[in-house]
């Protein structure tokens, strides 16, 4: 029965995978990263596919041949599941089986998980169960180094069946977590009770998880294969660039396989022969090698994407002035509008702030947009873009302006690279100059021609002060003297109310001190400033009035 069942999987095996090779082909041609772009996606530029796994570093969590402590070599023995002799004349037929020993140590019988990705014969094994159960359970992980956009994964597994349950998953930060991409079960059962997803349903979404059951079956025995198209068949396949969908869950750093269980001739009946060596060391997982269809993201702005630089990355060669390994910003100075995903209907270039050639960047804002503050290269005010660190003494949303202390006299251009002059005002009286004229702004308690005066309100030029403004009860004819003819008033400042003086300078004493500068006490007190005297009427007086005098 199993020589049967393996020769008849050895002989549809090589038509299917020619047929689904040629059907992959067709869909992303693997070519190198010079090939042409593919056509037919409008005004988006698509770099071409590659095979990622040739650039991908791969690692195991158990190789069969190793000790997975040390990494030391450990010889184990395995055997096919396919019986009885085949052409080798290294293994060993045990009671109709072929077996053999895998030894990390040993070139011709060493297993590395690099055999994966090698494109040759060689081929990767994992510890077969007779080592423990444990070894159901082991992953493959291929670190892509960058951000990819993967359109499929094709396995072509080597001496052993395809595994009987398992899951393909992508991480899209380097490895921290893992998200599933596709679930992979024997039987429908499986697929509920494992991954709580039905088994085989029709993908309706471009971000669905399925659960597919026709990749776990024994046959073949031997070189199966798995065909994971993350694109084909979605419903964004068609229109790549506009589902942001698809082009999410395309998104990968890393792929891991993340094998559960293995496949088996006994089926549910492994679990009373799980103790026997000379069955379960026939149970472990191989791969011959993986193949990953791919390219870089770069946002619809690059047809090139080559490895590049110390690190050898993948860099997107970014059009529509856009930078960054993915394209993924504009590039210094051409921020006028928002970074956007080139779709087939626009390409969504990055357009050049107006800086009028005093800045070089420029950042956008959504706020400057809104209000129609910055002008683009076409004399418009349109965009959002705000010019940083203008040179040649000019400010402004797009350089446009003098800072203060210089101004640009007419008929010089905005462009002209030294049109700002320095004003000819006195910073202590002026807060700069006017545009065109250069004519001086007087501060606030200036004015005149050249500000060499106190503007209203204010005496005592240069320093120019606020006149004092007093509430006064009852306005003398006097009170009409101009603000600009009063010279101040000379108080003690110990000796007045808070108001200092009135309107024409006279000081106002507080109680109990007298004089024209209020600096001595009033008839009756004593001791100025203090100026302690006879108690207000309203208090009874201690001692009699003559009393003080006395004192005194
Ligand atoms: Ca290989």
């Amino acid at each position: 029965l199993q020589k049967t069942k393996a020769d008849r999987g050895r002989a549809f095996c090589p038509l299917l995978l020619v047929l689904l090779l040629l059907f992959l082909l067709l869909l992303f041609p693997l070519s190198g990263a010079a090939a042409s772009p593919e056509p037919q996606t409008g005004f988006s530029l698509h770099p071409p596919y590659f095979n990622l796994a040739e650039a991908a570093r791969i690692s195991a969590t158990a190789t069969c041949g190793e000790d997975p402590g040390s990494a030391r070599p450990r010889p184990e023995l395995y055997c096919k599941l396919v019986g009885g002799p085949i052409a080798s004349t290294t293994g060993h037929t045990i009671q109709g089986q072929f077996c053999d020993y895998c030894n990390s140590g040993d070139p011709n019988k060493a297993h590395p998980v690099t055999n994966a990705i090698d494109g040759t014969e060689r081929w990767w094994q994992s510890p077969p169960l007779s080592l423990g159960l444990q070894y159901n359970k082991v992953n493959v992980t291929l670190d892509l180094g960058q951000l990819f956009h993967v359109a499929y994964v094709l396995i072509k597994f080597a001496n052993s069946p395809r595994p009987d349950l398992w899951v393909l998953e992508r991480s899209v930060d380097s490895g921290r977590t893992y998200l599933p991409w596709q679930f992979f079960a024997h039987s429908k059962i499986d697929c509920w009770e494992q991954f709580g997803t039905d088994a085989n349903m029709p993908i309706t979404k471009d971000n669905d998880v399925i659960c597919t059951t026709e990749y776990s079956r024994i046959v073949p025995l031997e070189n199966g294969e798995v065909v994971v198209s993350l694109v084909n068949g979605r419903p964004g396949a068609k229109n790549f660039t506009f589902s942001p969908t698809l082009r999410e869950f395309t998104k990968a750093t890393n792929i891991r396989l993340r094998f559960l269980r293995t496949n088996t001739l006994l089926g549910h009946l492994i679990s009373k022969a799980q103790r026997d060596p000379t069955v379960t060391r026939r149970y472990y997982y191989s791969i011959k090698d993986i193949s990953i269809g791919g390219r870089c993201v770069c946002n619809g702005h690059a047809e090139v994407c080559r490895a590049k630089g110390p690190e050898n990355l993948f860099q997107c060669e970014c059009q529509h002035n856009t930078c960054g390994e993915s394209c993924d910003h504009c590039c210094a100075g051409y921020n006028q509008k928002q970074w956007r995903p080139a779709t087939a209907e626009r390409t969504n270039e990055c357009e050049v702030c107006n800086c009028h050639g005093h800045a070089t960047d420029c950042y956008y804002d959504p706020d400057v947009e809104r209000q129609s503050e910055s002008l683009n290269i076409h004399g418009v005010y349109e965009g959002g873009g705000v010019c940083i660190n203008c040179q040649h003494n000019t400010a402004g949303v797009n350089c446009e302006k003098c800072i203060q202390g210089y101004y640009r006299p007419y008929n010089v251009p905005v462009e002209a690279p030294h049109g700002c002059m320095p004003c000819s005002c006195n910073p202590e009286n002026t807060n700069g100059c006017e545009e065109g004229t250069g004519r001086c702004f007087c501060k606030s308690n200036f004015q005149g021609e050249n500000c060499e005066r106190c503007a209203e309100g204010f005496y005592n030029f240069p320093f120019c002060q606020r006149i004092p403004i007093y509430p006064i009860s009852t306005p003398r004819p006097e009170a009409s003297t101009t603000a600009a003819e009063i010279k101040g008033c000379e108080c003690n400042p110990v000796g007045v109310v808070s108001e200092i003086c009135d309107f024409q300078g006279k000081c106002l004493c507080r109680f109990g001190v007298d004089g024209p500068k209020c600096d001595s006490c009033s008839s009756g007190f004593y001791s100025f400033p203090a100026c302690q005297g006879k108690s207000p009427p309203s208090h009874p007086p201690s001692i009699p009035d003559y009393c003080n005098e006395w004192i005194l």
